[in-house]
């Protein structure tokens, strides 16, 4: 028998993302981005992306109170060369940002073969598949790097710089949902160490360190005064320091060590920027890509890998389509409450 406090009321998409949207709206963004904030989120919700989905509403809404963004920020996009769109997102969320320029940008992409998108000055508060999946649905390459807030000790070295960095890829698979990965550059996400420390777990070691420097697998020691590391030594810092330079010096935005929100109580989003690249494959070596990725993924199943990067969200989101968004009652009744309340 669940306790009553795991008891769980099972939402539609729609339904969770309309409660979203009134939460984003009621605490301070347009009704835009309240629709795409809150279709992001419920995505992350929908798909099993814990660390993302509507744990992450409190975060937004002190965000949003702080005045550290603006929810009603009107990206202002520029066609910067053939290849080439910028965005400036007028320090508001990346989403809206990479929204009111994918047209221009899936033009240059089909007609070039390649197009760059650099948003700058823009907040990003969730998880990276969302960006990068559609993409893939209409059958183009897509990567995207966003970079974060300072948190992760470069590999060897005494302070945090780094963000938590994630890398997300995206490729069309012939008669299957798109291949997607979609990671983080540290040893593990900063959501998830939050969640750790919510839930009292210990990290295996090798994730963080404490205030002094000295490893730990307590998630209250890393989050107060302590740091992450990279996952795999020097391999993952190379991989973050690429995102913070294609995320940040390639867009104009801010490095994960730039921004000083200590002025803003309550702010939680990072402030810097993000880098989207999209390939139609149809330009490289035929129209067989997808096939191709398929023909790949089949080999990875015959050397015994028993799953690929996005099979868990792709089963989560069919599980989710059949019977409902699980949500705990307490969570959902902390959600309505923000629904009402205003900052
Ligand atoms: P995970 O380590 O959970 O997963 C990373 C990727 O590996 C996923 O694509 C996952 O697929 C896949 N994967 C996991 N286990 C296996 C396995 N056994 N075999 C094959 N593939 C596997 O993600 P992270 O903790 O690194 O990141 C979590 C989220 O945090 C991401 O969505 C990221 O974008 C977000 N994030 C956002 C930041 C921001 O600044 N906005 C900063 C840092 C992180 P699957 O999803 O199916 O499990
Ligand atoms: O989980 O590391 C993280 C993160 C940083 C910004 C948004 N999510």
């Amino acid at each position: 028998m669940p306790s009553e406090q795991d008891k769980q009321t099972h939402l539609s998409f729609a339904e969770l993302s309309a409660l979203l949207a009134r939460i984003f709206e009621r605490h301070g963004t347009s009704a835009e981005v309240a629709a795409i904030l809150a279709n992001n989120c419920a995505s992350a919700q929908r798909d099993g992306s814990d660390s993302h989905g509507i744990f992450r509403i409190p975060g937004y809404v002190s965000t949003l109170a702080s005045g550290w963004v603006d929810g009603k920020a009107v990206p202002q996009v520029t066609d910067a060369a053939p290849g080439f769109v910028t965005v400036d997102a007028k320090n508001g969320f990346a989403q809206p940002a990479l929204a009111a320029a994918r047209a221009l940008l899936l033009e240059k992409a089909r007609a070039n073969g390649i197009a760059l998108l650099a948003i700058h000055n823009s907040h990003h508060f969730a998880a990276l598949w969302p960006d990068v999946e559609p993409f893939a649905r209409e059958g183009l390459v897509a990567l995207s790097f966003v970079n974060s807030m300072a948190c992760v000790v470069p590999h060897g070295g005494k302070r945090a710089l780094f963000g938590t960095n994630p890398i997300a890829f995206a490729a069309p698979r012939e008669g299957h949902d798109p291949l997607v990965f979609d990671l983080a550059t540290s040893a593990i996400a900063n959501g998830d160490v939050q969640i750790a420390a919510r839930e009292g777990r210990q990290l295996p070691p090798g994730y963080g360190v404490d205030r002094d420097g000295q490893p730990t697998c307590d998630p209250k020691a890393i989050l107060d005064g302590g740091a992450l590391l990279p996952f795999g030594g020097y391999k993952g810092s190379a991989l973050s320091m690429m995102v913070e330079l294609l995320a940040a010096a390639l867009t104009g935005g801010n490095f994960s060590f730039d921004f000083d929100w200590s002025g803003h109580p309550g702010a939680q989003t990072p402030w810097t920027g993000q880098l989207l690249i999209v390939i139609d494959p149809s330009k490289g070596a035929g129209h067989n890509f997808a096939a191709r990725t398929e023909a790949l993924v089949r080999q990875m199943q015959d050397a015994g890998q028993p799953r690929q990067p996005a099979d868990r969200r792709y089963r989560q989101r069919a599980l989710a389509e059949r019977e409902g968004i699980a949500i705990i009652d307490t969570e959902l009744a902390r959600l309505r409450a923000l629904a009402e309340a205003s900052t």
